[in-house]
């Protein structure tokens, strides 16, 4: 298959691009506009592949997307483009609904009108696979699980624009006949993050010997998941999904933030013994809470596990170390990252 994969210099992208060139046989076109979390060096070990091209086009331009599909004439889309760091949609939604939501509908009705222009049988075999988050899914309390049937209910103006833009690929294929697949994963964690998250975010921060903020008490719950587990469900839902169905995605690891932040303080100490920093868990400072807080998130993965066999394959704690051992052995890769864009400080407290 030739894949469109938007967002393709991004975190979880890029994860799903080097999967895609390094274990299968299909080729990909990167469709990546390169803002502030975009890099192309996620893509150094595959971008020689002939079966690997970069086009530097922004999805919220509508031509310049229907130029990509006409150029390339795919088999498939997958769409993950997006602005995704909760805090900063707090701070500037707008952003977040001209990329998420204008952004994901030029992608699909570009999708629509080239699957027209196919014969017949690749209109079937044609694929448009959206990749969201389980934060569409709102709170939960202390018990149960996100599963696809969970109602609807976001807290920030990202999960509300991630919400938006799953009801218009399910209006699409619903109302237009577009073969649409969906998935809804948890909180992802590994080597390239950009490190205004929490997990990358502590890590360089205990590295400089800053403070490592954590937001209200550190009750709040994510459920865990290794981008490149996360990487290979995306490719087995593209290959192997039911047309309109939704796959939720998790890595069954609940935590509770500060559990997660301690563990890394343990292995900084572990890891990185030379640090004037040690103990790093003297540098965790409790912060003002963000707004809207929700308090767990956790997935019942069972219908991805069932239907499509997939596991994942890293643990909380071994996808962990092998994550604070990359960001140390990488932290010229971090400083160009944030270099002149972000400087580690608190966002999303505006109102
Ligand atoms: O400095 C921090 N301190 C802190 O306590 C930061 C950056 C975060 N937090 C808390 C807030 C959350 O409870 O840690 C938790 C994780 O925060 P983020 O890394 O900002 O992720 P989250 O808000 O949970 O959203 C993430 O998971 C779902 C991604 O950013 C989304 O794109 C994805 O859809």
């Amino acid at each position: 298959m030739k894949i469109v994969v938007t967002g393709g210099a991004g975190f979880i992208g890029s994860a799903v691009i080097r999967h895609l060139i390094s274990e299968t046989q299909h080729s990909v076109v990167n469709v990546d506009c390169l803002t502030y979390a975009g890099n192309l060096s996620t893509l150094d070990v595959v971008s020689s592949s002939s079966r690997y091209s970069f086009e530097k086009v922004n999805i919220c331009d509508s031509a310049a997307v229907q130029g990509v599909f006409e150029r390339h004439r795919p088999d498939a889309v997958m769409h993950l483009a997006a602005e995704s760091h909760v805090d900063r949609s707090i701070d500037g939604p707008s952003a977040f609904i001209q990329t998420n939501v204008v952004g994901t509908y030029n992608m699909l009705e570009a999708s629509r009108r080239h699957r027209h222009s196919l014969p017949a049988d690749k209109q079937d075999e044609f694929r448009f696979h959206h990749i969201s988050t389980d934060e569409v899914y709102g709170s939960l309390g202390d018990e149960g699980l996100f599963t696809e049937e969970t109602s609807y209910d976001p807290s920030s103006p990202y999960s509300a624009s991630k919400a938006a833009s799953d009801h218009l690929v399910r209006a699409w294929n619903r109302t237009y006949g577009l073969p649409v697949v969906l998935t809804n994963c948890s909180n992802n964690y590994g080597p390239f993050q950009y490190p205004e998250k929490l997990i990358p975010l502590t890590i360089m921060s205990a590295l400089a010997g800053k403070p490592l903020p954590v937001y209200g008490k550190g009750e709040n719950v994510r459920d865990w998941l290794y981008v490149d587990d996360h990487a290979r469900a995306l490719v087995a839902v593209l290959e192997r999904g039911q047309v309109g169905e939704t796959y939720n995605i998790g890595g069954n690891s609940e935590r509770k933030n500060i559990d997660v932040v301690r563990t890394i303080c343990a292995l900084m100490d572990e890891l990185n013994q030379g640090s004037a920093h040690r103990p790093h868990e003297k540098l965790i400072t409790f912060v003002t809470d963000r707004p809207g807080h929700d308090h767990r998130y956790a997935i019942d993965a069972s219908k991805i596990r069932r239907d499509l066999n997939w596991t994942p394959q890293e643990s909380f704690a071994s996808g962990l170390k092998k994550t604070v051992q990359w960001y140390l052995a990488n932290q010229d890769w971090c400083g160009r990252a944030v270099a002149d864009r972000y400087a580690g400080e608190r966002l999303g407290l505006k109102n």
